[in-house]
């Protein structure tokens, strides 16, 4: 190896790590648009706040949740499920900012998936402490979808496991205006997120909020 390449390898920071065969983590990928998409959100929840679900056997989950676009996820003692309607407020959720899906679509083309069309953002705010267990994400319709996930804040460590809840798994930092896609092969595997730990971010000061857009039907 000569030294212009140790030299050239310092400077070839890759846009993109392929983390699984059709799985692609774009790193900073939202640039300065953090700031619009971030106001957005917030306009967001001025209309359905955020709020802690409840899994189907009761036990309140560590982020604050809220939803954008014709479709929400939540849960709740009745289990785990889209729906048109915010419990909250009765009413329909807030229409998606159409840069969020509008980047959404882009970055989904970008990783080789052409007919994606976002009907759903789930809005996860976590704060130092707050995690996600390992789990499949299998209440959308069509798994041959891909889904689309933006982060902004402070870095987290994001579980990538393998198809069964036991398989091992590798833990990948995801960072501020980082987006990952994934889908096909790799649509059903399991995957969390590992405790966040206490920090201050410039942009969204102490916490991580994370997008996960989806074709939910
Ligand atoms: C890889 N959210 O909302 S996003 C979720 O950071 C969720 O808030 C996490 O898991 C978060 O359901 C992770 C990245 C992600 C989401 C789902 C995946 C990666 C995935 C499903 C399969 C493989
Ligand atoms: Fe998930």
């Amino acid at each position: 190896m000569s030294s212009f390449d140790l030299f050239a390898n310092d400077f070839a920071e890759p846009m993109h790590t392929a983390i699984g065969e059709q799985a692609i983590l774009f790193h900073q990928f939202l640039g300065n648009t953090d700031e619009t998409i971030l106001s957005n959100v917030r306009e967001v929840l001025k209309v359905s706040p955020l709020r802690h679900l409840y899994t189907p056997s009761g036990h309140k989950m560590s982020v604050k949740s809220s939803n954008c676009g014709h479709y929400g996820w939540l849960t709740d003692k009745q289990g785990y499920r889209y729906q048109e309607i915010d419990p909250v407020t009765s009413k329909p959720w807030p229409q998606m900012p159409a840069n969020l899906s509008v980047k959404a679509v882009e970055v989904a083309r970008l990783a080789g998936f052409e007919s994606f069309q976002p009907d759903s953002c789930l809005i996860n705010v976590y704060l130092p402490g707050a995690k996600m267990g390992l789990h499949q994400d299998k209440d959308e319709s069509d798994f041959t979808k891909p889904i689309v996930s933006f982060s902004f804040g402070l870095p987290v460590d994001f579980l990538w496991g393998g198809f069964k809840r036991s398989d091992k798994y590798q833990k990948i930092t995801l960072q501020h205006a980082d987006a990952l896609v994934w889908g096909g092969k790799d649509r059903l595997r399991y995957h969390g997120v590992q405790q966040l730990k206490e920090g201050v971010h410039p942009t969204t000061g102490r916490c991580r909020v994370n997008l996960t857009i989806r074709q939910a039907d």
